[in-house]
């Protein structure tokens, strides 16, 4: 297959630091996925070929190391993308506190002339049985509802919701890129 019969999507994760970015995506791309470090800008990226309704798409899975700090980091890292996953910890309500934070950095910065998908994880759902104290499914959807986002609920460490999350937004990413 010739590179012109890929699309190449862009997406970024995002949301505060631990809440498992890292782990949704080698979860998604299976141990061993070899990544590219972009030392300068402090975050890394993924290649993965795929299908999404049956349209062949080549992910770009941008993953932040820690914090941008830099402006001109900021902006290469949401330039020209086409979706963000924007994850928050279930066990942490700070966490949760900050997703429309993020959001705001993926609105300013993808400078696209329409809001491009971004899909909302409530992640480390398998820590919910265990009793501990967590943002619920119903605060969950009801932001996400609220923000205009498709939400679901994962577990990188289970591996709940995760190809679905992928799934969704690469639906939500067709569509956005047919209109
Ligand atoms: P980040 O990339 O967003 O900073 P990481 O987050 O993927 O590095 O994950 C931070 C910590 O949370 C890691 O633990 C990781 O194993 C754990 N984690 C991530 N996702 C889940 C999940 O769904 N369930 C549970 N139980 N843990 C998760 P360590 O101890 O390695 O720092
Ligand atoms: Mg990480």
């Amino acid at each position: 297959m010739s590179n012109e019969d890929h699309r190449l999507w862009k997406i970024v994760l995002i949301g505060d630091g631990a809440v498992g970015k890292t782990s949704l995506r080698k979860r998604y791309l299976g141990e061993g996925f070899e990544t590219d470090y972009l030392s300068t800008m402090g975050a890394d990226f993924a290649l993965y070929d795929t299908t999404v309704k049956e349209t062949h798409i080549r992910w770009q899975i941008w993953d932040l190391a820690g914090q941008p700090v830099f402006k001109d980091v900021v902006k290469a890292y949401y330039t020209k993308v086409f979706g963000g996953i924007l994850v928050y910890d279930i066990t942490r309500h700070q966490t949760f506190k900050n997703v429309e934070k993020w959001l705001n950095d993926i609105r300013e910065n993808s400078k696209r002339d329409r809001d491009v998908p971004v899909i909302l994880l409530a992640n480390k759902s398998d820590l919910r049985e265990e009793g501990t104290e967590t943002v619920s499914t119903d605060e969950g959807k009801a932001l996400a509802d609220r923000l205009g986002l498709n939400f679901i609920e994962t577990s990188a460490k289970t591996g709940e919701g995760v190809q679905a999350a992928f799934n969704q937004l690469g639906t939500k990413i067709l569509d956005f890129t047919s209109e």
